[in-house]
């Protein structure tokens, strides 16, 4: 049935349920000296590039084959519309690879057809950190699909990250494949309900009106919580003691040091926000709550052709309550302008979304594990990940 995940060193369909298998790597690193020297064949028409995601040209040329190529909802309504900015921060995080940014061209015309990439991350699974990659973008041009491109693209990848020494990787897709650590949905909370109404991401409810929809989802000019503010530099060590602390329950989490809050919860403008609650009498920092900036196409509609959203990240809420904290979140998302703000079912955040009056998406995520078996699939609550 999966003619290539068949041979990958990825828990079995077969082995659903074996609980004498042991958690861990399925298969040992190979000596370096043994890992293949030599880029995987392609196509003849085809050649690999490494995109050198520094030089502007690249970039323009990654986020266009993206643009035009990658993920879309089951109906083909939306299409994502990842920023040139989103892409230099998703892809160089601290000690980055430019090797694991893989292209691949056509070899008359040097047009970019596929992308795959991956970057380094200590992941913890229960109590052991495991270096790994990150694995993502993988894109083929519609005009090549069914090409059995992908496969190729992912043994090359899997090899340049064999060469970093590196052994295990994390990935999520939209696609059922062998085999899923979870499953997670993504909830909707509607910012901007006409809009995301006449552009059919979501639809009248039943006896509601259109004055009485935007009633419903209406929210307060200013967020609640006293103390709350914008992060900043001075606030990556405390931030990064309440991520530690916080994340440390779930069964799978990054093991984020100080160098990665900095890039990854740092805020960047129109990439990454991030607020902070800071005790008015103490000045320590409680509670936290961030998220990303991720626009998609609309396809075909007459009126609108971006779709803003927001998608929830990482939360912490050791004094205000979660649902006051991403009560707040929603607010200065609005102010923002975005129309929709996101949220997966992992981790608490399935306590606030009915209150919160998020409606649930289609569409499943599934989140896989790389030569790294897990004994029984993880309830969503016990995921600590959000992969981009
Ligand atoms: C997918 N999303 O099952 P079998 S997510 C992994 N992830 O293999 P062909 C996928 N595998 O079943 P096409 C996959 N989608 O026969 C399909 N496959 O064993 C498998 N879409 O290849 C599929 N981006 O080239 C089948 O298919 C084989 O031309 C078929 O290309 C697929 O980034 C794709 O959704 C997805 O651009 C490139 O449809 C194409 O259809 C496309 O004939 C729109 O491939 C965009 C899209 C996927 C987003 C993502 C995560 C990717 C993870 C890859 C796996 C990483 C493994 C770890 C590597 C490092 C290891 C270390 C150490
Ligand atoms: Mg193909």
């Amino acid at each position: 049935r999966h003619k290539f995940w068949e041979t990958q060193p990825v828990g079995q369909f077969k082995d659903v349920g074996d609980t004498s298998l042991p958690e861990g790597p399925i298969e040992p690193p190979t000596p370096l000296s043994e890992v293949k020297q030599e880029p995987y064949n392609l196509p003849s028409q085809y050649e690999w590039t490494t995109c050198n995601m520094d030089s502007e040209e690249t970039c323009n040329e990654v986020y266009n084959l993206l643009k035009n190529n990658y993920v879309e909802d089951d109906e083909n309504m939306f299409r994502f519309n990842y920023s040139k900015e989103f892409l230099r921060w998703a892809l160089r995080p601290p000690g980055y690879y430019k090797s694991w940014h893989i292209g691949v061209r056509a070899k008359t015309s040097k047009k970019l057809v596929a992308f795959i990439t991956g970057v380094p991350a200590r992941i913890r699974v229960r109590d052991e950190v495991v270096k790994m990659a990150e694995i993502n973008f993988l894109c083929v041009h519609k005009k090549l699909r069914s090409k059995r491109l992908a496969p190729v693209m992912i043994k090359e990848v899997t090899r340049r990250v064999h060469l970093e020494n590196i052994w295990q990787a994390a990935y999520t897709a939209g696609v059922v494949l062998p085999t899923p650590i979870t499953t997670c949905q993504y909830w909707h909370r509607s910012l901007n309900p006409k809009k995301l109404i006449d552009v059919g991401f979501s639809r009248l409810g039943p006896r509601m009106t259109m004055s009485r929809t935007i009633k419903l989802y209406k929210l307060p000019d200013q967020p609640v919580t006293p103390g709350f503010r914008k992060m900043e530099l001075r606030d990556v060590p405390a931030v990064t003691r309440l991520l530690r602390q916080y994340l440390s329950q779930f069964v799978v989490s990054p093991d984020f040091d100080e160098n990665d809050v900095e890039h990854w919860l740092l805020p960047t403008e129109d990439v990454i926000d991030s607020y902070v609650v800071e005790s008015p009498k103490t000045h320590d920092l409680t509670d936290f709550y961030s998220f990303y900036t991720l626009s998609s196409s609309i396809l075909g509609n007459q009126n609108y052709s971006i779709l803003k959203a927001a998608y929830s990240y990482y939360n912490v809420s050791t004094k205000t309550p979660l649902l006051q904290l991403m009560n707040d979140a929603l607010i200065v998302a609005k102010k923002k302008d975005f129309d929709v703000f996101n949220t997966p079912d992992a981790m608490h955040n399935e306590s606030f979304l009915k209150e919160l009056k998020f409606g649930p998406g289609d569409g499943q995520l599934h989140y896989y594990l790389y030569n790294y078996r897990i004994r029984n699939a993880l309830r969503t609550s016990e995921l600590g990940l959000v992969l981009l």
